[in-house]
């Protein structure tokens, strides 16, 4: 479509959708107009796509996930249908800014953080990528709450994003599936065989909408199918009272707000049963009507378990392959395995999900049964191995609770981590007893982020000058920004580099100014650590760094530091109270510093309200420093840290996570690092050495600086301010803060150094850039294709499959 077209179309559609002229549209009709064009273009390649996939019976994976979180979805739509620049034009000739009609989509946010993001940077790459590919989840009413600050203290409001309208939905009612809960069941003898029998309990309609989910210039699109309850019209008399109906409103009404830790509740377990029936349900009506005989389904489905909370995926196949299909158990166990895969994303013990066998009885009975055989012929199976610890630690049923994780590695053929060290903790430590039964089912996918995102939409300055710099095929093929090292004695373009960052931060500055009413400075340098609120994350020791910075400039107003602005995004549990303390600190402290005269504006501590993916997208284009400073060993991978480096920000990091990678990517002289290492952290567990208040006594620099929490330095946080001082002193500092606060301060101090080199900072500002591209998650979706899922391109898609420059 050209310019010329693309104008008529949208006049006539705002005719046809308003019978209006575009003097007279206010901007949700122009969004809508806009929205319906582009859905209704892609519509064709949707059908195409998934009608290639069913004629030619290519294999498709099925990433079920729990969240996902888009973001916004009409930019990204139009940068991979190749139409951003023309729709940015035709629009601006007929006096319209495509930026305004952006700001009224709403943030899709049915995720937390790291988990659901990443499905959505793998559902761009797996289209991208010509894969066959479709996500499976829940379509929350209330996605992830909006954040407010009332005082400095978080506030919860919900995020009502349905009224507002969806345009790229479709709900399919032909596709609706029914799920069935609670009851009981009993095995009864029909022809030679147990079969279930349900006695009471109730159904649901799962009903779908599905999104499109557009690839980057290839003519593909995949599916992205989230469930929503309704209650079956056949239904409606055992649904009479308004406590029934709420029952089943509540399934899929809110996502749970905390990322790693649900303190196991009946609807988080239904609204898992929800979403893992349904979508299982369906795959397999899908795959009978290929009318393929049932044994051979691996070889034209897979399913992915993203964390546990699809982990009964598999006791639902079984269930569907033995109850439904009469298939016998060993045969459907071993499809079972063929199918199904499972990505762990954490150590942390408290997110590794176990419910009480009465919570699963009662919720879904027949499934509890299937988890109880599964878990008996392990045991059976193994009755003759000579570590039979071993195979009690690894039952799935054990201590009356179900180890969901255990289930997982059990019933799939394929377990992954997130980043090198993650995958090699799992093998090595975490799931050591599980890696000496299987050790072909472990290995490692680097998670990776959609990079056209990350860098074409949210930093089109920066964009701009790689085109010139060194063309556009690093838009498909990410690693191509490796051309880039050819120019790091190229002072233009490390000039042209530096005016794009600084524009950015300039419209970061305007965004903070009108927000917050902050005024800070484009020449500081901007800090930024943006992700969720925990203490393993360690906001509080970064937190601790700007009061150290802050008392040594109130002793010498005259200490050469130069000025910078400490940028925060972070959202915290609701229930999770100690995150909040940590939020008011430091919403305190900017206060205090932020109108502190002395200060002259060396530093400036910025924390702003409802960290979202449309937030992420404003922030990361202007960051100079990315904080990822986790313990080590506690950060599965991060992500943000690649979406930061990609923008050309240098890292400060803990040997954590993909951080370790990314020193590996760009050289130590491009990343400054501190802190234990995995092993010391180890090594302090074992010889369970480590005295944070010998660190306290030991350190006036730390005194002064924890006695800051508690003495009245940092106003209005008697409470907050206790309770974090009690966590570093009383409950020995779980994360090691006060162990690594000296080297951490190290770190921030060569980091001051080089940004007065600004040579030499554009110049590791540039390589970070160049080397962001294996980062990508094209790249990364490609190894699950191949190694875990099994599944190649579409042969018939634009692109043929192969990889083409623009
Ligand atoms: N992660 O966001 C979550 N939620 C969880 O419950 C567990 C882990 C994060 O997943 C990301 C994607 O793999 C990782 O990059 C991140 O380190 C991890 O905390």
């Amino acid at each position: 479509m050209d310019k010329i077209e693309f104008k008529q179309t949208f006049i006539e559609r705002l005719a046809e959708l308003y019978a209006m002229e575009v003097s007279d549209a206010t901007p949700i009709e122009l969004y809508q107009t806009l929205g319906s064009i582009v859905s209704t273009t892609y519509t064709k390649q949707w059908s195409k796509s998934w009608q290639d996939y069913r004629d030619t019976k290519q294999k498709q994976v099925y990433y079920f996930s729990i969240e996902f979180l888009p973001g916004k979805m009409l930019k990204s739509n139009l940068l991979n249908m190749g139409w951003l620049e023309i729709v940015e034009e035709a629009l601006s000739e007929l006096g319209i800014k495509l930026d305004d009609l952006i700001e009224i989509e709403p943030d899709m946010a049915l995720g937390n953080g790291g988990l659901g993001r990443l499905a959505s940077c793998f559902m761009d790459s797996i289209a991208s990528q010509s894969l066959p590919g479709n996500g499976n989840g829940i379509r929350y009413r209330y996605g992830l709450f909006k954040q407010r600050f009332v005082d400095g203290h978080q506030v919860e409001l919900p995020d009502e994003w349905l009224p507002k309208g969806n345009i790229w939905e479709v709900r399919k009612d032909s596709k609706a599936v029914d799920v069935h809960f609670g009851g009981s069941v009993h095995l009864e003898e029909h022809h030679g065989r147990l079969k279930p029998v349900y006695h009471g309990g109730y159904t649901v309609r799962a009903v779908p909408y599905d999104t499109g989910m557009v690839g980057y210039k290839n003519g593909t699109v995949n599916t992205m199918r989230l469930w929503d309850v309704a209650i079956p019209a056949e239904e409606e008399e055992h649904y009479r009272s308004i406590e029934d109906r709420r029952m089943v409103e509540e399934l899929t009404s809110v996502l749970y707000p905390d990322d790693s830790n649900e303190a196991g509740r009946k609807l988080r377990l239904s609204q898992e049963y929800f979403f893992v029936s349904a979508g299982v349900q369906s795959i397999l009506r899908y795959y009978k009507n290929l009318h393929l005989p049932l044994e051979q389904i691996s070889r034209y489905i897979a399913i992915h378990i993203n964390d546990t909370h699809p982990a009964m995926c598999i006791a639902e196949f079984m269930r569907l392959l033995v109850d439904q299909e009469n298939l016998k158990w060993e045969k459907a166990w071993r499809l079972t395995l063929q199918v199904m895969s499972y990505t762990n994303h954490t150590i942390m013990a408290e997110a590794l999900e176990k419910w009480s066998i009465e919570m699963m009885q009662d919720v879904c009975p027949r499934i509890y049964q299937i988890i109880e055989e599964i878990d008996r012929r392990f045991v059976e199976e193994m009755s003759t191995f000579h570590n039979q610890g071993l195979i009690q630690r690894t039952r799935i049923i054990q201590d009356g609770q179900i180890h969901m994780a255990h289930l997982a590695i059990l019933g799939s053929h394929s377990t992954n981590g997130v980043a090198k060290i993650h995958s090699d903790l799992l093998k090595n430590v975490i799931l050591n007893d599980f890696y000496v039964l299987y050790p072909s089912r472990f290995n490692n996918k680097t998670n990776g982020i959609a990079q056209r995102r990350w860098s074409q939409l949210a930093n089109p300055a920066m964009t701009k000058v790689l085109n010139q710099t060194i063309g556009d095929s690093w838009h498909r093929t990410p690693t191509d920004l490796h051309l880039l090292m050819n120019f790091t004695e190229d002072d233009e373009v490390l000039e042209q580099l530096a005016a794009a960052k600084l524009e950015n931060k300039k419209r970061l500055a305007a965004y903070i100014k009108e927000h917050k009413g902050i005024e800070v400075s484009p020449e500081a340098i901007f800090d930024v650590q943006i992700k969720r609120l925990h203490a393993y994350k360690r906001q509080l020791m970064n937190l601790m760094h700007i009061l150290k910075l802050y008392f040594e400039l109130k002793n010498d107003p005259k200490r050469d530091i130069h000025p910078r602005v400490f940028i925060f995004g972070a959202k915290a549990a609701p229930s999770y109270h100690y995150a909040k303390a940590i939020i008011k600190a430091i919403n305190e402290t900017a206060n205090l510093i932020n109108h502190d005269p002395d200060i002259q504006d060396k530093i400036k501590v910025v924390f702003l309200e409802n960290y979202n993916v449309s937030l992420a997208e404003k922030i990361i284009p202007a960051a100079e420093v990315s904080e990822q400073i986790s313990l080590a060993t506690k950060e599965a991978s991060g992500t943000s840290n690649m979406k930061l480096m990609l923008n050309g920000a240098l890292t400060i990091a803990t040997l954590d996570g993909a951080n370790i990678e990314i020193r590996e990517a760009v050289g130590e002289e491009n990343i400054v690092t501190f802190g234990l290492t995995e092993k010391e952290v180890y090594r302090y567990y074992q010889e369970q050495n480590y005295r944070s208040l010998e660190w306290y006594h030991n350190d006036p620099v730390i005194q002064r600086i924890l006695n800051a929490f508690i003495d009245g330095t940092i106003p209005n946080i008697v409470n907050e301010g206790k309770q974090i001082f009690d966590s570093l002193i009383q409950y020995h500092d779980e994360f090691f803060v006060l162990r690594d606060f000296a080297d951490y301060c190290r770190a921030q101090e060569i980091i001051n150094q080089l940004y007065q080199d600004s040579r030499r900072w554009n110049q590791i500002s540039l390589i970070n850039i160049a080397n962001a591209g294996i980062f990508s998650a094209d790249n990364t979706v490609e190894r699950y294709a191949e190694d875990i899922w099994q599944i190649r391109p579409n042969p018939s898609s634009q692109l043929g499959g192969a990889a083409q420059h623009d």
